[in-house]
């Protein structure tokens, strides 16, 4: 079968959408940092609309920090790739443009300093993930012992992280006299853009404390709330879009049809008109960040670890099985929805229910190990943020000390039948060590609160925190998931 690529784009069925813009006449506007399946499937689809409405100065370039495998994918097919959107009732295909290059950092970090430094780069965006951010979790402050961290601050022109990249091009471009990029972060953190700010100007300031005011006072981070869901990419899926283009795409994206994207709109250098394609630009994301966070991301981990403990492969199985969808309904409603800031004229309630119905859609297999993933890093914002705010109102959340409890009983690395769990989290060794011959539920959450970086200082001096979680854990243990669970539909 041949190859998707720009020569076989004219191949493609009629039903497959395709850029109609001409490729070859597109400038790099912008360097992505992080270029997973996330990104492909939702800012780059939304300035791909910008490029299709004729604005060509924007396209992506998009960097791997880490591996070479989406570069290796996509090259071969000039930078395309095929997005498709599954509601369960069919498929929406379209071939995205946008991408107008890829590099992997750890074959020529120099190559991706001379992109970001260059002057016709104006926006430096990134989906690195939560512990991309090298920073603490509990405190959103740079980890400054991070082996990587130490490695940036000694060799600035060959950093691996984010950071190292970000400030390395930004004392390049000051050097050079052109303006800094503005610097957009799109991950599920809370404030991410004041985070970023955080982080970036302190690593700049331990490098050299001019430059670390030079970022504080003339860089821009404006913090982005973002959201679709987008599985990994499995072979079936390569399978089926092979088929419906007729042709081999080696890293297509897999998405709902939902997106959303609302985004401070404080851009030194300009920036694409993403409004028209559908983004929303306001003064504050924050209420927006953590009604998304709390919400959806915290229904979402609560349901990966109790949904894979309980033995369902993907999120829509789980819902499909007795009282996942009234324990999360539950968890919203009661526990979540009272503590949020008001947000004028949004419908909570309907997008709680849209939130059930998005969980549901049996055209993503979206498996709860993925969700499962990086869970110390998550659990802060989704989840513990929540739970301070209702003991300092004196008010009760069961279910969320659920969620925590579930993290508790997968992240230690077996299920409650014993069998090995592949534990992605780059605290497991950790979790592994400290809970090491605990069994109990008081012994193991005991056990658990001497991780600071997760649960701070305040929570394991809670005494309520403490009471809610060992009581969760001990009806989880007992119980076991599916029953436990099943119980929440009864009511
Ligand atoms: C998920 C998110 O993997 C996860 O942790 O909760 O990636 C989620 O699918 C997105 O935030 C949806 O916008």
């Amino acid at each position: 079968m041949a190859r998707l690529s720009k020569q076989t784009l004219a191949a493609l069925p009629e039903v497959v959408a395709r850029p109609a813009y001409d490729r070859s006449r597109l400038q790099i506007g912008i360097v992505h940092l992080g270029l997973g399946a996330f990104h492909r499937a939702h800012q780059a689809v939304l300035t791909e609309a910008v490029l299709e409405a004729g604005d060509l100065s924007w396209g992506i370039a998009g960097v791997s920090l880490r591996s070479p495998e989406t570069r290796d994918a996509l090259a071969p097919q000039d930078g395309l790739y095929t997005l498709d959107v599954r509601d369960g009732t069919g498929d929406r295909l379209q071939v995205i443009g946008a991408l107008a290059a890829c590099l992997v950092a750890p074959e020529d970090p120099g190559a991706v300093l001379d992109l970001m430094a260059a002057p016709s780069t104006r926006i430096v965006s990134l989906t690195v993930t939560e512990k991309g951010y090298c920073h603490k979790p509990a405190t959103g402050t740079l980890d400054e012992d991070h082996p990587d961290i130490r490695h940036d601050l000694a060799n600035p022109s060959s950093p691996k992280t984010a950071i190292g990249f970000l400030v390395e091009a930004l004392a390049r471009r000051r050097a050079a006299g052109h303006a800094p990029f503005t610097i957009l972060s799109c991950d599920n953190l809370p404030a991410n853009g004041r985070t970023l700010a955080r982080v970036v100007t302190r690593f700049a300031e331990l490098r050299d404390p001019d430059l670390g005011a030079f970022v504080a006072e003339h860089v821009d981070f404006p913090s982005s709330m973002v959201d679709r869901i987008v599985p990994a990419t499995t072979d079936q899926d390569r399978a089926l879009v092979a088929k419906a283009l007729g042709l081999e795409d080696a890293w297509p994206v897999m998405a709902e049809p939902f997106l959303q994207w609302v985004v401070e709109d404080r851009f030194s250098g300009g920036r694409p008109d993403w409004g028209a394609a559908g983004a929303t630009f306001v003064a504050d994301v924050e209420p927006f960040e953590l009604m998304k966070l709390r919400l959806l991301n915290g229904s979402h981990s609560t349901l990966a670890y109790l949904g894979y403990l309980a033995g369902h492969e993907t999120v829509s199985d789980a819902m499909a099985a007795p009282g996942f969808a009234a324990l999360l309904q539950g968890l919203m409603e009661d526990e979540v929805s009272p503590n949020l800031p008001e947000l004028q004229g949004f419908d909570l309630p309907a997008y709680r229910t849209a939130l059930i119905a998005r969980f549901r859609n049996p055209g993503l297999r979206h498996r709860t190990w993925q969700i499962a993933m990086d869970g110390s890093q998550k659990l802060p914002q989704r989840l513990l943020q929540t739970i301070r705010a209702r003991i300092a109102a004196g008010q009760p959340f069961e279910r969320l000390a659920l969620g925590v409890a579930g993290w508790m009983a997968y992240a230690r690395g077996q299920d409650l039948a014993g069998r090995p769990i592949d534990v992605r989290d780059p605290l497991a060794g950790r979790i592994r060590e400290v809970t090491e011959g605990r069994s109990t539920a008081s012994e193991l959450v005991g056990a658990y609160l001497t991780l600071s970086d997760v649960f701070g200082t305040d929570l394991p001096a809670s005494q309520p925190f403490r009471a809610a979680v060992t009581q969760a854990l001990d009806r989880l243990l007992t119980l076991g998931p599916q029953k436990l669970v099943a119980d929440y539909g009864k009511s």
